[in-house]
C-alpha cells in the first residue's frame, strides 16, 4: 500500500469519526476502527506489503492515526455526556418542597403565653422528672390522695419517689423557692398521668398552670384575671363559669368551665349533656403553701390555676377529640 492511499484512508476515518452524531455512533465506529479486529489494526498488518524506504513513515502514520482516533472518540463520548445527560433544563418548573407547619398545640402555647405576657406574667420551667415532695408534699397532698397511687401516676421508680409530674405546680414550688414575693408566673409544659385516653383525655397532655401572690390578691382578680384571658382567646362574647370544687393547694377552689363548642351549650355527647367543658382548676393559693416555701402568708395572699392546653385547643379549633391532636396525620394537622 502506498503512503497516499493510507492518507486518505486515515483522513475518511477521523471525518467519519468526527461526524458520528449520538452516543450509539461513537460507540460503534471505535468498535470499527479501534477494536482488535477493526480498521486501524488491519491497517497496521499491511504493513509487510509497503516498500522498505516507506515502511519507517507508513508505521508513523499508523501509530497517529491510532492516538488520533482514540482521543477524538474519547472527547465526543465526555462532552455528549456533558451536554445530554447532564444538562440542566432551566426552563423546567422547581420542584415543591413541602414546608412544615406549626403544630396548633404550640400554637394555642405561644398565643397563651403571649397574652399571659401581656398582663404582666413571666414564663418559668421545670424537669418532666419530679421528686414527690413537689408534685405531692410541698402542694399540701394528703397521704390518702389517690394521685399518689401508681394506678393514677406514672411512677419511674416509686422507691426512690421519682415520677414524671401530673402538673406543672411543682414548677410553682421551685420558683417560690428561689425568690422572693411577688410572683406572678405561668409554667406551660407537659404533664403525664396512668389516664385511660378517650376523646377528651390522654395520658400525656400539656398543661399551663398560672401563680399570683402579692400584698392583697382577692379571688376576683382571679376571676377578671381568666375572664379576660378567655375573652381575647375566643372573643368577648366568651361565656365562663366558675364551679366550686376541692383542690389540696388551693382554698376556696373553683374548676373554670367555657360553654361547649360542639353544641353551642345546647349539650351534646362531648359536653355529656351539661353544654360546659371543663377547661382547668383555679383557687386562693392555700396559705400552708406559702408557709412550705417560706413566705409570710399572713402579708401574702395569691391566686393560681392550671389549665389543659389541649383542651384549648379544642375550643379554639372545634376539634372534637382530642386524639387527634396526637396522631400526626397529614390530612388533620395541614388544616391548620
Ligand atoms: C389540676 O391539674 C390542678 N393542678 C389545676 C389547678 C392548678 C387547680 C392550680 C388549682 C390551682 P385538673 O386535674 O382538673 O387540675 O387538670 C386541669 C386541666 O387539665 C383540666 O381542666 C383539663 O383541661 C386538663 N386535663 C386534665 N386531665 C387531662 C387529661 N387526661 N387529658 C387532657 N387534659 C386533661
Amino acid at each position: 500500500m502506498k503512503i497516499d492511499k493510507l492518507k486518505q484512508i486515515r483522513d475518511n476515518i477521523l471525518e467519519e469519526i468526527k461526524n458520528s452524531q449520538t452516543l450509539e455512533i461513537i460507540e460503534a465506529n471505535r468498535i470499527k476502527f479501534l477494536s482488535k479486529k477493526g480498521e486501524i489494526p488491519e491497517l497496521f498488518s499491511k504493513i509487510r506489503e509497503v516498500a522498505n524506504e516507506e515502511k519507517k513513515e507508513f508505521g508513523k502514520i499508523l501509530n497517529k492515526l491510532r492516538e488520533e482516533a482514540y482521543d477524538l472518540i474519547n472527547n465526543l463520548k465526555s462532552s455528549f455526556n456533558n451536554t445530554e445527560e447532564d444538562k440542566i433544563d432551566l426552563s423546567l418548573p422547581g420542584r415543591n418542597i413541602p414546608v412544615g407547619k406549626y403544630h396548633p398545640l404550640y400554637k394555642m402555647r405561644d398565643e397563651i403565653k403571649q397574652i399571659f405576657r401581656q398582663m404582666g406574667f413571666s414564663v418559668a420551667t421545670g424537669p418532666e422528672i419530679e421528686t414527690e415532695y413537689y408534685i405531692f408534699d410541698a402542694l399540701n397532698m394528703p397521704e390518702w390522695h389517690p394521685a399518689r397511687k401508681i394506678t393514677d401516676s406514672l411512677y419511674v421508680d416509686k422507691d426512690s419517689q421519682l415520677l414524671l409530674r401530673t402538673e406543672t405546680s411543682s414548677v410553682q414550688i421551685r420558683t417560690m423557692e428561689k425568690t422572693d414575693p411577688p410572683y406572678r408566673i405561668i409554667c406551660p409544659g407537659r404533664v403525664y398521668r396512668n389516664e385511660k385516653e378517650n376523646a377528651t383525655h390522654t395520658a400525656m397532655f400539656m398543661h399551663c398552670e398560672g401563680l399570683y401572690v402579692d400584698e392583697n390578691v382577692s379571688f376576683a382578680e382571679l376571676k377578671g384575671t381568666l375572664l379576660a384571658f378567655f375573652k381575647v382567646l375566643y372573643g368577648n362574647e366568651t361565656k365562663v363559669r366558675f364551679r366550686p370544687h376541692y383542690f389540696p393547694f388551693t382554698e376556696p377552689s373553683a374548676e373554670v368551665d367555657v360553654t361547649c363548642f360542639k353544641c353551642g351549650g345546647k349539650g351534646c355527647s362531648l359536653c355529656k349533656n351539661s353544654g360546659w367543658i371543663e377547661l382547668g382548676g383555679c383557687g386562693m393559693v392555700h396559705p400552708k403553701l406559702l408557709e412550705n416555701v417560706g413566705v409570710d402568708s399572713e402579708k401574702y395572699t395569691g391566686f393560681a390555676f392550671g389549665l389543659g392546653i389541649e383542651r384549648l385547643t379544642m375550643l379554639k379549633y372545634g376539634i372534637n377529640d382530642i386524639r387527634d391532636i396526637y396522631e400526626n396525620d397529614l390530612r388533620f394537622l395541614e388544616q391548620f
